[in-house]
């Protein structure tokens, strides 16, 4: 299989779950929002992460992507068997960082003109997004108090995702990286062996 992704962006969860499961993908590393390419001729969207399996079948959004990996390791504790309340709990996770984090804050952080056509009111909707984000952020910053990972005392697929979140805190400003256990949940992200392994691969990628 291959799973197309871009330096640092959200396909870094892809990245270190394939890592984490050790599962033999090439790793395709592509340019966002070129019109030549060769994303486009699988994902029209033109978005990563995009996985595309030996038999031509096309994959897209971490939601799909994270959970499909796992389930293709039996009993991995990265996830959750089916059916039971902890896997619900993991796919809440990865939906509240999808849509209440990634979808309504960082895109319009980073793409406001997604959402408004005058650009002079780009500023606007990057406020508003620096303020959704502060607020969206507390109830992950609560739920980590007493806990090392957000379910079940280790690191599952829901963890590959918020780590990507937290390493571009700092891109957008100190004030949204001064909570305590959000510094400290990250570093123990980027000291994982998957993690550091996906970090210097792309970046070498990136350098080429
Ligand atoms: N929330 C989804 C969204 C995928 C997404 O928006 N990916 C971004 C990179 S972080 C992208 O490819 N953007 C290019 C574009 O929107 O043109 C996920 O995590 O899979």
């Amino acid at each position: 299989m291959q799973l197309f992704v871009f330096p640092g962006a959200c396909s870094f969860a892809s990245h270190v779950l394939i890592n984490e499961l050790d599962l033999p993908a090439e790793l395709i590393i592509v340019k966002l929002g070129t019109p030549n390419s060769p994303l486009l001729q699988i994902n029209p969207l033109g978005r990563v992460p995009t996985l595309k399996l030996d038999d031509g079948t096309v994959i897209t959004e971490n939601t799909a992507i994270l959970p499909y990996l796992a389930d293709l390791v039996p009993n991995t504790p990265l996830f959750a068997p089916a059916g039971t309340s902890e896997r619900a709990q993991i796919q809440s996770w990865i939906g509240y960082l999808n849509s209440e984090i990634h979808a309504a804050c960082f895109r319009a952080i980073n793409r406001p003109h997604r959402y408004i056509n005058d650009e002079a009111q780009y500023p606007a909707v990057q406020a508003k997004g620096l303020a959704l984000l502060t607020e969206n952020l507390q109830p992950i910053i609560a739920h980590l108090q007493k806990r090392e990972w957000l379910v079940g005392e280790r690191f599952t697929i829901a963890d590959a995702y918020l780590g990507v979140f937290l390493s571009w805190l700092p891109r957008i400003g100190e004030k949204y990286i001064v909570d305590e256990r959000l510094i400290e949940y990250h570093k123990a992200y980027e000291s994982r062996e998957s993690v550091k392994r996906a970090r210097a691969f792309e970046q070498l990628e990136l350098n080429r």
